[in-house]
């Protein structure tokens, strides 16, 4: 609704996208101070303290965590006699000694406070203190530091990420520029296991060629530096035979990847089949590899392992409980809910604890993308209950290949994880929103709200809201100024030289896209004008121009370089505005034909144009015998003999369905559709259904094969006695023939 009032007034493109962002602006302008991402726990402003362009002196950096201090020195003013001390380190540090109390009891936590002349702050243990600088560093962002007093410390023990994707596996800057953003949003652990890196998976026995053991020894120094842990999967559950051997072959693999720094370590079985997937076999695995790797070394975490029934769809047998008793009480095992794609709430975890015998680690298959590479999720992160967190031993996201867009669901996923409690995943949304792109914010956010729904999947994940002003809409003429929005907004990030060049460049393909689906919609819209005042000229005239512009949209690839593993062909709005674009076409288009000649050679050229015909095999009829009856489930049939009584029961309606693309075949006499079994429904209260009510037709040699679609299936109509049957085979037997 709101939308709409701004349509109504709408004076420049610009002010109607500024729309989905209001609710962020508004809490920024309410208040003095900033918000602080994530949530902090406890917070009580005071008045403003002084103004940033202050210069500090430090106090206790030298023993303080070594990040925290580097930080503050990279990031501030700092100088000898400074007009504010900042005191530093953790509790047992000299310099924080009087706060000691003051610091709340949780791993990670941290006290900070701001008064005039002096700055606090005091970490539970190191990654407290470097914590308390991130929050210190995002008070002192404006232009005014206000007083504030703070204790804080995260709801879920291990936050993160875990690259657990197919497909095109992150680049190294993408990984270093992840670390960096880890740091600052709180999350504190990235799990390595990208699919289609083969010394995960496919070669996990071979140690990593030197140039990309530098890269990981780079990437896992990186993370330290940002207090996140590196933890390496092996994946060795497609080929491991469970013999010595292979037992040794693992500790070797993670002995070397311990040379290159890494201190915790996971296993993974998931996606396998056969002798892989045995559970006491694995927990065996895991409990060796514990005795004889981790315990040996004294800096490495207890092991983390992802089963092969990973969710409760996929579970049964003793698998589980048998993890649960064999399996070393320390390892932690990972989970992603009732399903492969799903969000978690307690019941859920009550079920799988009680299963394992211990906290499960979440890996939360959003916003992961590979089992759906057109869309890109960048909706808001909802869901997941917000009273789990003393359930899990960890939360992590399996984002989307694309690093960088990823981060509008894993900088809510920050939120989550931090402060579970008082977390709102649209106020989230909008603070990531404005957060990646601060002075293009609302072109952004307008590219969000159009890419947030998966379709229809295996995985029957569905995310709400996408697009949501524009299915608000009553009418056409606002809906074209949407489309209009559409294209301005991907004008506005096209043009962008100033925010996020790396997400700029990831997205693209979909921006594009959005710009030509808003251009599309417009040529559209003029169309029905056109079509409506009789103007067969103008209308084929936009048509054509609207056929290229499609044309260019198909054309977009995404990925599309050498040795990509996934190119995807990008889809915005793919439920909400591209169908309307598309049905809205094919209806004008199927309107004009009806009505006029002109120009109809640059149209589609039809199988079977809109029509009336006859449906014949070996000369035989096909009839509607029992025409009128309200029966269900009765047949057509075939006959012989011409209906000289009842011609109409005889013909059928073929006409291309505006939705799908494909046809729909009614009959004449009583409007009854045929499914896909050859079977009638009723003849009335049985609404037709174009996912499952419309059929392939091909043509070959004068005759014509018809096959189901969408929901009903792939099977082609043959005949069976003397009705219609579904084989396998493509069969030319039909002869459509037009009713004259
Ligand atoms: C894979 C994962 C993949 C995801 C979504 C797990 C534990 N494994 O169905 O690598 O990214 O689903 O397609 C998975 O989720 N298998």
């Amino acid at each position: 609704m709101r939308i709409l009032k701004t349509f109504a007034s709408v004076l420049t493109v610009s002010a109607a996208l500024a729309i989905g962002s209001q609710s962020a602006q508004a809490q920024d302008n309410s208040v003095s101070h900033p918000t602080i991402s994530p949530l902090p726990q406890k917070v009580q402003w005071g008045k403003v303290a002084f103004p940033t362009s202050v210069s500090y002196t430090l106090v206790g950096d030298q023993q303080a965590d070594a990040s925290a201090a580097s930080l503050l020195r990279s990031k501030l003013k700092i100088a000898d006699k400074g007009a504010v001390r900042i005191i530093v380190g953790e509790v047992g540090d000299k310099a924080v000694k009087k706060y000691a109390k003051l610091v709340p009891n949780h791993p990670e936590g941290y006290y900070l406070s701001v008064t005039p002349n002096e700055v606090v702050i005091a970490g539970r243990d190191e990654s407290g203190t470097y914590y308390g600088v991130q929050t210190f560093l995002q008070l002192a962002a404006g232009t005014q530091v206000s007083e504030v007093t703070m204790t804080d410390w995260p709801s879920v023990e291990c936050r993160g990420v875990i690259e657990g994707f197919y497909g095109n596996p992150w680049s190294h800057e993408d990984r270093l520029r992840q670390f960096e953003f880890y740091g600052k949003q709180k999350m504190n652990t990235y799990v390595y296991g990208p699919k289609d890196d083969p010394y995960h998976r496919r070669h996990w026995r071979d140690a990593y060629p030197e140039k990309d053991a530098k890269l990981i020894r780079e990437l896992v120094a990186a993370a330290r530096d940002n207090h996140v842990q590196f933890v390496w999967a092996i994946h060795p559950g497609v080929d491991i035979k469970w013999n010595k051997t292979d037992s040794v072959n693992v500790v070797k693999k993670l002995e070397s990847m311990y040379e290159l720094g890494v201190r915790t370590f996971a296993v993974f079985f998931d996606d396998i089949w056969g002798e892989g997937s045995k559970g006491d076999k694995q927990a065996g695995l895991l409990n060796y590899v514990t005795d004889e790797f981790v315990r040996k070394h004294k800096d490495v975490k207890p092991l983390i392992m992802c089963p092969t029934q990973y969710n409760k769809a996929w579970s049964g047998g003793d698998y589980l409980p048998t993890l649960g008793t064999k399996m070393y009480p320390e390892v932690r095992i990972m989970w992603t809910g009732n399903s492969v794609v799903d969000m978690i709430e307690s019941n859920d975890m009550e079920w799988i604890n009680g299963q394992i015998k211990r906290k499960a680690f979440i890996w939360l298959n959003y916003p992961v993308n590979d089992y759906c590479q057109s869309r890109l999720l960048m909706g808001k992160t909802y869901g997941n209950g917000l009273d789990i967190n003393d359930m899990v031993s960890g939360f992590c996201s399996n984002p989307m290949e694309y690093a960088e867009a990823s981060k509008v669901s894993l900088y809510s996923i920050a939120d989550y994880t931090w402060n579970m409690p008082q977390y709102d995943s649209v106020d989230s949304w909008n603070r990531a929103i404005n957060y990646l792109m601060p002075t293009n914010a609302n072109a952004f956010s307008f590219f969000c709200r159009n890419n947030v729904d998966l379709g229809r999947t295996g995985h029957g994940l569905r995310r709400e809201g996408e697009s949501y002003d524009f299915a608000a809409l009553q009418n056409d003429d606002e809906r074209a100024t949407y489309c209009l929005c559409m294209q301005n907004a991907a004008n506005e990030l096209l043009a962008d030289s100033v925010n996020h060049p790396e997400m700029l460049n990831e997205i693209k393909p979909w921006v594009e896209s959005m710009g030509l689906l808003g251009q599309r919609g417009t040529l559209v819209c003029q169309m029905e004008k056109k079509l409506a005042l009789k103007d067969s000229v103008a209308f084929v005239g936009l048509y054509r121009a609207q056929a290229a512009v499609e044309q260019a949209q198909k054309a977009i690839t995404s990925r599309n370089f050498e040795g990509s593993i996934v190119k995807a062909k990008p889809v915005v709005s793919g439920d909400v505005v591209t169908p309307w674009v598309n049905e809205k076409l094919a209806g004008l288009v199927k309107e004009y034909k009806k009505q006029y000649a002109y120009g109809i050679e640059y149209f589609p050229v039809q199988v079977i144009e809109d029509g009336e015909y006859f449906i014949k095999v070996n000369g035989q009829y096909l009839t509607d015998a029992e025409a009128g009856a309200d029966r269900v489930g009765d047949r057509p049939v075939f006959q012989s003999e011409r209906d000289v009584i009842n011609p109409q029961r005889q013909q059928w309606v073929v006409e291309v369905d505006i939705k799908t693309g494909r046809y729909k075949i009614t009959n004449k006499q009583d409007g009854r559709y045929i499914n896909e079994v050859g079977r009638f429904w009723k003849s009335k209260g049985n609404p037709y259904d174009p996912n499952w009510n419309t059929y392939l037709i091909v043509k070959k040699d004068g005759k014509f094969s018809i096959q189901n679609a969408g929901n009903g299936g792939k099977k082609f109509w043959t005949i069976e006695e003397d009705h219609i049957g579904t084989q396998n085979d493509e069969q030319f037997i039909f002869e459509i023939e037009p009713v004259k």
